[in-house]
């Protein structure tokens, strides 16, 4: 059975484009409830540490620094079906591939400042939620 939570960041270039509240709105609109959220910054090593399994693909170091370079929004959204429906709301990694409408679409610039992270199984979910929120209250 699909699981009801997924973990999701929005990323620093939707952050320094002032993309904040209108990706929220669209998680909201979609049905997302928010069960954890923080505003924060991650440490190249955070980072690194965080897309540990996409080490050896060549663009991993252009990945943490571009994932360590300003603030990100960090949350555990809720609903049914979640990382599925969170997944179809964000739209495709390249965003030249996005359907039209999804948050990608809407705010990426590119496939390597793609606006926004969604986990892809219920246990990556788990797992990145607890990365950034273990020991944090949630509702
Ligand atoms: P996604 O699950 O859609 O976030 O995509 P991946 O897990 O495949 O990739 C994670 C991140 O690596 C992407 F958000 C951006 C970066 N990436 C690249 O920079 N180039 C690529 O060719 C693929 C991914």
């Amino acid at each position: 059975m699909a699981g009801n939570r997924t973990f999701t960041m929005i990323k620093p270039d939707a952050v320094k484009n002032g993309h904040i509240g209108a990706i929220l709105e669209k998680m909201n609109g979609a049905g997302f409830r928010i069960v954890a959220m923080k505003y924060t910054k991650l440490s190249a090593e955070k980072a690194g540490e965080f897309y540990a399994v996409h080490k050896e693909r060549p663009f991993y170091g252009e990945l943490v620094e571009f994932m360590s370079s300003g603030p990100i929004v960090a949350a555990i959204l809720e609903k049914d079906n979640a990382v599925a429906d969170f997944r179809t709301l964000i739209g495709a990694t390249n965003p030249a591939e996005a359907a039209p409408g999804t948050i990608r679409a809407l705010y990426a610039t590119s496939i390597g400042e793609n606006a926004v992270h969604g986990a892809d199984s219920d246990e990556n979910a788990l797992i990145e939620g607890n990365f950034h929120f273990a020991g944090t209250e949630m509702f």
